[in-house]
């Protein structure tokens, strides 16, 4: 049969941002394609200054953004969540990977109303639609409590990665809103991240197992970059570990590379995150998971959510 001969089927859009890959490929990252501050127009309190920095670092330290009498009301309400002994062995109730001591509860602004109204602060959402260009929804909300002693890690990761992969994000349009709700030293497992590494993605080894998440929560060992490529991304951008007292906000693009240590401190290293995505950007089909994961990880836009859902 001749060339000629064959109809032609309508393109089929490539995926920009192939991942869980068979073998590590060719080039171990290669160029991110959106523009990462896309709101310069709109109103809100960050400066031009700022969002260069965010543009230039894919994230954005502000120490003392809340006032201690918020802080202390956000410690009370994540205080309550944790003592709900009916949210206790719940699938959105995440337990350290060895022992029973609480790591992260999500879906926190659909338990409490404290993390609801925080979830439509104006203080954060204009922050948020400066860097997005446009209207948001909650993609993922969670508290991250990090005991102390028992809190493990995080492994070095872009939260993209995971999204694009298991939950269908189609593109770099996130941006999330960390509150650190105690303050965060050097030696009570702070969040590092990789200034600069937002502009790459780098695609992941190994295909998606079955119900990842139960895994992955606990530890990270797929969607995580090679150590190679991790060297190679460090040693161009270094790494930086913003520390400050309690209520201060770091904003970070969903794939600045990112992960912490160990909390060996006696105390909690806590913090509540809301995930931002725009709302042309909402999820659907994985790129590189059988199924999508349960909506308490991935929310969608004008839809409720309630403990007793998945
Ligand atoms: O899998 C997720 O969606 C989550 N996991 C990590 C380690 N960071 C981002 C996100 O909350
Ligand atoms: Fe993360």
């Amino acid at each position: 049969m001749s060339a000629q001969n064959l109809t032609c089927p309508a393109p089929i859009q490539a995926d920009p941002y192939p991942t869980r890959l068979h073998q590590q490929p060719e080039h171990p990252w290669h160029e991110r394609r959106e523009n990462t501050v896309k709101g310069r127009h709109l109103p809100g309190p960050l400066t031009e200054q700022q969002l260069d920095h965010f543009e230039e670092n894919g994230f954005l330290f502000e120490p003392g953004f809340l006032p201690p009498e918020e802080v202390a009301s956000l410690t009370e309400a994540m205080s309550e969540l944790l003592n709900r002994e009916d949210y206790r062995g719940k699938p959105f109730t995440i337990t350290e990977p060895d022992s029973h001591e609480i790591r992260s509860v999500f879906a926190v602004h659909f338990l409490h109303r404290a993390f609801q109204h925080l979830a439509r602060d104006p203080r954060l959402t204009q922050r948020v639609e400066q860097i997005l260009g446009g209207g948001h929804y909650v993609h993922q909300s969670r508290i991250n409590y990090k005991p102390g002693f028992k809190g493990k890690g995080f492994n070095w990761h872009s939260d993209f990665e995971t999204w694009h992969a298991e939950d269908g994000m189609p593109a770099m349009h996130a941006v999330s809103a960390s509150i650190i709700l105690t303050d965060n030293h050097s030696f009570n497992g702070p969040l590092m991240l990789i200034p600069g590494s937002h502009k790459h993605f780098i695609p992941c080894v190994g295909p998606t197992p079955d119900e990842h998440h139960k895994q992955s929560l606990k530890t990270q060992q797929i969607g995580v970059p090679s150590e190679q490529t991790l060297a190679a991304m460090i040693s161009r951008h270094g790494i930086d570990a913003p520390t400050g007292p309690a209520g201060s906000l770091l904003l970070f693009d969903c794939n600045t590379l990112h992960g912490s240590n160990a909390n060996m401190s006696p105390d909690p290293r806590s913090n509540v995150f809301f995930v931002f995505n725009r709302r042309d950007n909402a999820c659907h089909k994985p790129y590189a998971a059988k199924k999508r994961r349960p909506r308490f990880l991935g929310h969608e836009p004008d839809r409720l959510w309630q403990a007793d859902d998945s």
